[in-house]
């Protein structure tokens, strides 16, 4: 296989959709979905700024981009027509589409703003139609490269967090020891970080979301770590809850919990159920256990290009999880102004079941104590 096999045989099969969907044209603007068509690894420089837009047609695509981006789009996207533009893209888009006679041109709903879509139809004499989630569902089943930095990605992580655990002191500080994670990853050879380090201790693990700061921990802290790193664009995401002694009995008793309602998903995720089942299973141990309200969130996410891409384990949108599937399992519970406890595994669906990708547990196992 060389090395522009994955993007030809996943234009092929996005044509074959597109066929099967009558129309003639794809636009892609998401970041990830352009990367994964085409090897163009550019992010986009903030929300309503694009470095380029995929336009796929029956016999041919292109890469539409400004001249910042110009030399890296044509080293990178190989099999795509690099196009310059000076202004605005739909001059050029104008200019493509004209050979085609009939069929419907699609646009990602969801990352085409409402201005881009109004000058998409002044631009383009085709029936313009919302076409999202093509690339998002192929993204969701991953070939064995992408597992491979997945786990890279995943190996990097933890031994960065590892470090990171090791250097926990009382007095030192949230904000301190992401840093410290942050830098680590880096040595590592990792890209960056897949997305903001959470360190969020004492009351502050009771944000599911915390932002880093200048709270130093204490003593009988429950301290919330997650955290991933990126490696050739593929992320990893891990969430340890870590114990400062001498810890009170009821960080214990929902540490327990959420330890249990982790076990129960993962005896039982498998391919073929679908995602809401999952979620319940681990949903039902929390509630059996009384803290129900106090787990808001879904219990996981896949996990690729993305940090959260397709599918969702939550009890909205089920989906039938397949072999290939990369998704995270974590539960939590969040007892405001108090604390909370979170842990994350990342898991592939495999052909007969699935395979947990941790290599460190870093769990606590209170039964030995
Ligand atoms: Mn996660």
């Amino acid at each position: 296989m060389n090395e522009t096999q994955p993007y030809t045989d996943r234009l092929a099969e996005l044509r074959a959709e597109m066929r099967q969907r009558g129309l003639a044209g794809l636009l892609v603007k998401r970041p990830e979905n352009r990367r994964y068509l085409s090897g163009y690894t550019a992010d986009d420089p903030q929300l309503d700024e694009s470095s380029g837009w995929l336009l796929i047609l029956e016999d041919c695509a292109y890469l539409l981009t400004d001249s910042r981006y110009e030399t890296q789009a044509r080293r990178e996207a190989v099999g795509f027509e690099v196009v310059r533009y000076q202004h605005r893209v739909f001059g050029a888009l104008t200019e493509l589409c004209r050979p085609i006679e009939s069929g419907r041109l699609g646009y990602e709903e969801d990352l085409v703003t409402v201005r881009e879509l109004e000058w998409l139809k002044q631009s383009v004499d085709l029936e313009i139609t919302e076409a999202s989630g093509l690339v998002e569902n192929r993204r969701a089943v991953k070939d064995d490269a992408e597992i491979e930095c997945i786990i890279r990605a995943l190996a990097i992580a933890e031994e960065a967090l590892a470090e990171a655990i090791d250097a926990i002191r009382i007095g030192r500080t949230e904000r301190e020891t992401a840093r410290r994670f942050e830098a680590s990853i880096l040595e590592l050879g990792a890209e960056g970080p897949a997305f903001e380090t959470i360190v969020a201790s004492g009351p502050n693990a009771a944000l599911p979301h915390a932002v880093p700061g200048d709270r130093k921990f204490e003593a009988g802290d429950a301290v919330v770590f997650d955290c991933g790193a990126v490696f050739q664009g593929y992320r990893s995401d891990i969430t340890r809850t870590v114990l400062v002694e001498p810890i009170p009995d009821w960080i214990r008793e929902i540490y327990q919990v959420v330890h249990s309602a982790q076990h129960a998903a993962l005896e039982i995720i498998a391919p073929h159920m679908m995602t809401d089942e999952v979620d319940r299973t681990a949903r039902e141990v929390i509630e059996a256990a009384g803290y129900g309200p106090y787990f808001g969130h879904g219990l996981g996410h896949g996990l690729g290009l993305a940090t959260h891409e397709r599918p969702s384990l939550s009890r909205f949108n089920p989906t039938t999880l397949r072999p290939g599937m990369v998704v995270t399992v974590e539960p939590g519970i969040y007892l405001p102004g108090k604390g909370g406890v979170r842990l994350e595994q990342l898991v592939l669906i495999t052909i007969d079941g699935a395979r947990v990708l941790n290599h460190n547990s870093f769990f606590y196992d209170f039964k030995t104590d």
